[in-house]
């Protein structure tokens, strides 16, 4: 399941190069200057990136390296056209957002369904000597080129749309809630990180309408610096309308709890706190002891919305309580007109920075395989018998 959804992939692309045009001087047996007839090359093809609600990761993309578009065809004698190079149609889910891969610069994004962004323009076809005849050059000998190819590497990265975004420490109870709410199956437990990978739900409510939330890792003190998994599934809640903040009801301090959590996402992108948030306060159904067993005083909800300034909801996913009054409460927040706004501008990436932490997941791919035997590691003898059984010696 965690090997499924990829978020991340770099591909080179290259468009097609024009078709050049052509330089031709029609002769005929009693027409010996027939003047120029050189048709125009043909446009190479473009790489284009086309929205798809249907797909929600990149892993369909993770094993495609080159992504070329075919070039135009040459113009030919007789004023015939070259043929036009085919498109290269990149399908991508929405959200996705590409950054050139040397540079880290941002240079587009698609978030429509059947949106249709040129990410290279093939090159247009050379225009044949025919075009360049004039009253006093009536056999120009000289034809144009096509234009060249472009040619870039890219990063696309997916930057999940959901409405709601959950933010919380490991542990809190995101993965409960949003299998509470939606038809989502995460994985639940009783161990920080539990989740690795964003996973996103679809929350029915009332009169058949829904919306979309999205769990992600939980986030540590200290995430900015790389602590935990990072920050880098923040990305997944930059497009959030709202933000839902949860922190467990058993926790000695929420106010603390929440703060930490505010200030990573700062760390990350400030315009992060610009969203409109909810707390969620969870467990409820939990006694609310200290580390020695002794119970601390109960909360007050009152007193801390106050003092944190946002809306404070008390849920308990396992027994249900709270869950319908959160829904309407998100629900609100997502139809108030400020929210709708889910614009961010993306600032550049970090090259080096990004490729280190992907290569780090990496290393679980290659964990995965530690039983296949290579067979080109076999260097002096062949053992043949140590290879029974895998499939070549029947
Ligand atoms: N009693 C009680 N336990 C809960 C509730 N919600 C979650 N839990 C428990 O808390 C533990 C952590 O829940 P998760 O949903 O996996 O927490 P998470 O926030 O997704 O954690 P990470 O994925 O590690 O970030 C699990 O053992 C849950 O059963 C609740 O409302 N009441
Ligand atoms: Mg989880």
């Amino acid at each position: 399941m965690a090997g499924n959804f990829i978020d991340y992939v770099k591909i080179y692309c290259r468009s097609g190069k024009g078709g050049a045009g052509c330089m031709h001087l029609h002769r005929a047996k009693y027409l010996p200057k027939g003047g120029p007839d050189g048709g125009d090359g043909g446009k190479g093809g473009s790489v284009i990136l086309h929205g798809n609600r249907n797909l929600w990761t990149l892993l369909h993309l993770k094993y495609q390296k080159h992504i070329m578009a075919t070039d135009g065809g040459k113009g030919g004698q007789s004023r015939s056209f070259g043929k036009d190079g085919e498109d290269k149609i990149i399908e991508v889910p929405c959200g996705t957002v590409v950054y050139d891969g040397e540079t880290g610069e941002f240079i587009c994004e698609v978030k429509h369904h059947d949106e249709r962004v040129v990410l290279l323009k093939g090159g247009r076809g050379g225009l044949g000597n025919w075009h360049f005849r004039t009253a006093t050059n009536q056999a120009p000998r000289y034809a144009q080129p096509g234009e060249p190819a472009q040619e870039r590497t890219v990063i696309m990265q997916l930057k999940v749309l959901a409405d709601v975004g959950l933010v919380g420490f490991p542990n809190a109870g995101k993965s409960t809630l949003l299998s509470v709410v939606s038809a989502a199956k995460p994985e639940i437990a009783d161990y920080p990180f539990t989740t690795l990978t964003p996973q996103l739900g679809i929350v029915s409510y009332r009169d058949g309408r829904s919306f979309c939330m999205a769990d992600i890792p939980g986030i540590i003190e200290g995430a900015s610096e790389g602590k935990g998994l990072g920050l880098r599934f923040l990305r997944h809640i930059e497009r959030n309308a709202v933000l839902l903040f949860m922190v467990p009801a058993t926790s000695p301090d929420i106010i603390a709890e929440y703060n930490i959590l505010l200030r990573e996402l700062e760390q990350y992108n400030p315009e992060l706190l610009t969203k409109a948030r909810i707390l969620a306060v969870s467990k409820t159904d939990m006694p609310r002891v200290d580390e020695e067993g002794n119970p601390m005083p109960a909360i007050d909800y009152d007193r801390l919305s106050k003092e944190l300034d946002i809306q404070v909801l008390p849920i308990s996913s396992v027994k249900n309580e709270g869950i319908d009054v959160l829904k309407d409460a998100l629900w609100v927040e997502l139809n108030k007109e400020q929210n709708q706004v889910i614009e961010i501008s993306h600032a550049p990436i970090d090259i080096t920075v990004i490729e280190k932490d992907e290569n780090d997941q990496m290393v679980d791919d290659q964990m995965v395989n530690e039983e296949t035997i290579y067979l080109n590691e076999v260097e002096e003898e062949w053992d043949l018998d140590k290879y029974k059984g895998i499939g070549w010696d029947e």
